[in-house]
């Protein structure tokens, strides 16, 4: 009896934490990539986190892996921040065609 209440507890609590993670996620199409400067171009939806229309702009790589997941021309999900003042992809995902 125990043991599947706390089943249930942890289920609960891992199916809030992906949806929190999922809004935080963001529409993109890379445009393209500059592995020299850590940087990528992405022309991204709407992000209400920076009060910011869809538009294409160039983000940091939070991690220089990233630059060779993507190319120029895949669709995309990533979540933005602000690094230090910079646009910063903190996590990205290729989306399934
Ligand atoms: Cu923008």
């Amino acid at each position: 009896m125990r043991r599947s209440l706390i089943t249930v507890a942890s289920v609960v609590s891992i199916t809030s934490l992906a949806s929190v993670a999922l809004a935080q996620m963001v529409e993109g199409e890379v445009t393209k990539i500059d592995e020299a400067a850590g940087k990528m171009t992405i022309k991204h939806g709407p992000l209400k986190k920076f009060d910011m229309d869809a538009m294409t702009m160039v983000f940091r790589a939070n991690d220089p892996a990233m630059l060779k997941q993507v190319k120029p021309g895949d669709k995309i999900r990533f979540e933005p921040d602000k690094v230090n003042g910079q646009f910063t992809v903190m996590k990205l995902e290729k989306k399934k065609k």
